[in-house]
This record gives C-alpha cells, sequence and structure tokens, in this order.
C-alpha cells in the first residue's frame, strides 16, 4: 500500500473542504491523461511554453556562457520540450550531462532509452523521486563525480509551480537556490492571468480529457487503497477564481452518498453537491511574479514571453552577494 497516498486521503476526505494532493494524479494511468491534456487545442501552456523555447535557446545559451553544462529538470516528464533545448546545447558545448528527476519511474524509463537513442553524446542520469530528495541525490552524485560539470541549469517547466500556492512556490524557489552557485540558473516556466474564458476552456477541453484526469484520482483510490467509488456518482469540475488568481479542480458529488476505502478502514459521507478540492493551478500577473522572485532571494536574468504575454520563461539566479543556505 501507498502509505503517503493514504495518509493524504484519510486527512483529506475527512476536512471540512474535501481535499487530496494533485501530487497523486501521476500514476500510470494519469501521467498518459495528462500527456493527452497538452495535446489539447485548449490547453494552451505547453504549446506555448516550446514555442517561447525554441526563440530562447540561443540567448539562454548566450547569457550561460557556459562549455560544460549539467542540466537538472524537475518533474521531466516525455522530456519532449527537453530536446528543444538538449540538441543546440549539445552542439555547441563541450560537454552536457542531464538529470531528469520523476517520481514515474516509468515515464524516466522510457524518456531515458530515447534520449539515449538520440543523443549519444549526451551523459543521463535518471533520478526517480520527489523533486525534494532527488535534488538532494543530485547533489550528492555530483560530489561524488569530479567528471560532471559543476555549472548547472536547475529547469522546472510546464507552470508546474502554479500547482503549489504563493507560499509554498516561494519557498520552493528558496529551496532550488540551496542548489545553484552564484554562476548557475534555474529556467521556470509560469502561466500569465489572462481572460477568463481562456484560462476556464483549457481546464475544461471539449474531449473531456482533464475530466478523466480529475476522476482518475477516484479511480486510483479504487485500485489502491481498496476504495469504493462509483465514478458516474462524481464530476469533473473546474473554474478560474479572479479573487485567488487560481484554476480551481474540484470533483463534485452528484448525490448523497457513503464512500468506505478499504485500507484505511473508514468511510467518507458527501451530500449532495458536496466537492473534493482537487487541484490550483495559480495563474500570475508581472507584478505578484516579481514579488514571488524578490522575495525568495532571487533575479530575473531575463524572461521570455510569447507575444500575447500569455506565458513566461524566467531565468533567474541568486542575488548578488545572497548568503548560502
Ligand atoms: C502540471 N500542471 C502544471 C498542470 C496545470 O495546468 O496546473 C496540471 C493540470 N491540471 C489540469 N490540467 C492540467
Amino acid at each position: 500500500m501507498n502509505n503517503e497516498f493514504a495518509k493524504d486521503v484519510e486527512k483529506g476526505l475527512g476536512d471540512k473542504q474535501k481535499h487530496i494532493s494533485p501530487k497523486f494524479f501521476y500514476d500510470k494511468n494519469g501521467s498518459k491523461l495528462f500527456e493527452e491534456i497538452c495535446n489539447q487545442p485548449e490547453y494552451y501552456l505547453n504549446r506555448i511554453e516550446s514555442l517561447i523555447l525554441k526563440r530562447s535557446v540561443d540567448e539562454i545559451m548566450n547569457i550561460l556562457g557556459e562549455k560544460e553544462l549539467s542540466i537538472i529538470e524537475l518533474g521531466n516528464g516525455n522530456s519532449l520540450k527537453t530536446r528543444i533545448l538538449l540538441q543546440p546545447f549539445l552542439a555547441n558545448l563541450k560537454k552536457v550531462c542531464y538529470f531528469p528527476i520523476d517520481v514515474s519511474l516509468k515515464m524516466l524509463k522510457i524518456s531515458i532509452k530515447d534520449l539515449s537513442k538520440e543523443y549519444v553524446n549526451l551523459e543521463i542520469f535518471g533520478i526517480c523521486s520527489d523533486y525534494i530528495s532527488g535534488l538532494m541525490k543530485m547533489n550528492d552524485f555530483m560530489k561524488l563525480k569530479n567528471s560532471i560539470p559543476k555549472n548547472k541549469l536547475i529547469m522546472f517547466l510546464g507552470s508546474s509551480i502554479g500547482n503549489f500556492d504563493p507560499k509554498e512556490a516561494k519557498n520552493f524557489l528558496y529551496f532550488l537556490k540551496r542548489y545553484i552557485r552564484q554562476e548557475d540558473a534555474l529556467l521556470i516556466g509560469i502561466d500569465l492571468e489572462k481572460d477568463k474564458t481562456i484560462l476556464d476552456k483549457a481546464y475544461n477541453d471539449k474531449k473531456g480529457i482533464t475530466a478523466k484526469f480529475n476522476l482518475n484520482i477516484l479511480a486510483r483510490i479504487n485500485r489502491e487503497l481498496d476504495g469504493e467509488f462509483k465514478l458516474p456518482c462524481f464530476e469533473h469540475k473546474s473554474f478560474y477564481n479572479i479573487h485567488k488568481h487560481r484554476i480551481e479542480m474540484h470533483l463534485v458529488s452528484k448525490q448523497d452518498q457513503e464512500i468506505r476505502v478499504g485500507a484505511i478502514e473508514k468511510s467518507f459521507h458527501f451530500k449532495k453537491g458536496e466537492t473534493i478540492h482537487t487541484e490550483n493551478s495559480y495563474k500570475y500577473s508581472q507584478n505578484n511574479l516579481n514579488e514571488l522572485v524578490e522575495s525568495a532571494g532571487l533575479e530575473v536574468i531575463q524572461s521570455f514571453t510569447d507575444p500575447r504575454k500569455q506565458y513566461t520563461l524566467i531565468l533567474l539566479k541568486k542575488v548578488s552577494g545572497t548568503a548560502k543556505s
């Protein structure tokens, strides 16, 4: 049994506003569904981020100005976007090492296998782990192996930082700062605030893939925790909460019902219309973004944005003179 998942479900379904952490979306099915979401016409995030990456890769390379580089990617998924950087970096630098860090062993294995075939001169060190322990492992490993480039670029793409609330996002950036030196950089993808209609559509695609992705968390409880959720008795709901600057994703109970979760030996009552809050996806204004970066003791070296200012990639470094934390 996945104890962390069991604990999260027990606590989350017992709270007044029921909730489950979005990190549990990504089992084998969930990761596949997320890939499908990224291909939906309404979900602009990945498409725009890839375009920005293509347009800015040369500038990023010039700014970094390194001969050798270790690229660390948090939550690489299928590493599709990473290829946009890897190709030119490998063509222009003397040595590139790539550390993908991902919780899904299956995805990690597939992307390492594919990348090794495509780029014979790329050294890949995959780490199957959550971000925090993955970074610690990467750091220990780099200390042991002298042949690994010391210059680092840590990437956190796809606006995954938006799934943290602003305080968590600040703490996470602050934590990342520990793993970079003055001469290293972070590359972070962030979705920007925009028209509510565009946002609502992106999280309510016509084909219903986001709905399947959301409902999969209940199917996962059934599979892994001996749960008795009847999926047709719940429905996907997501909307942009303008006041909180975030997309909220919920699962709405369509009727009064009692659901047993065998692995934790508990039943949970749902009233008709009651929801399980499954995800927040924060969207940043330029001001909120500046505040986030500053509060973490970082500064923007350069930001790259699409012409309609829908999405941004920011290249960050430690504020000069920041003490090592
Ligand atoms: C992974 N993360 C950045 C996605 C997002 O947009 O918040 C997850 C997602 N949830 C629904 N659609 C996509």
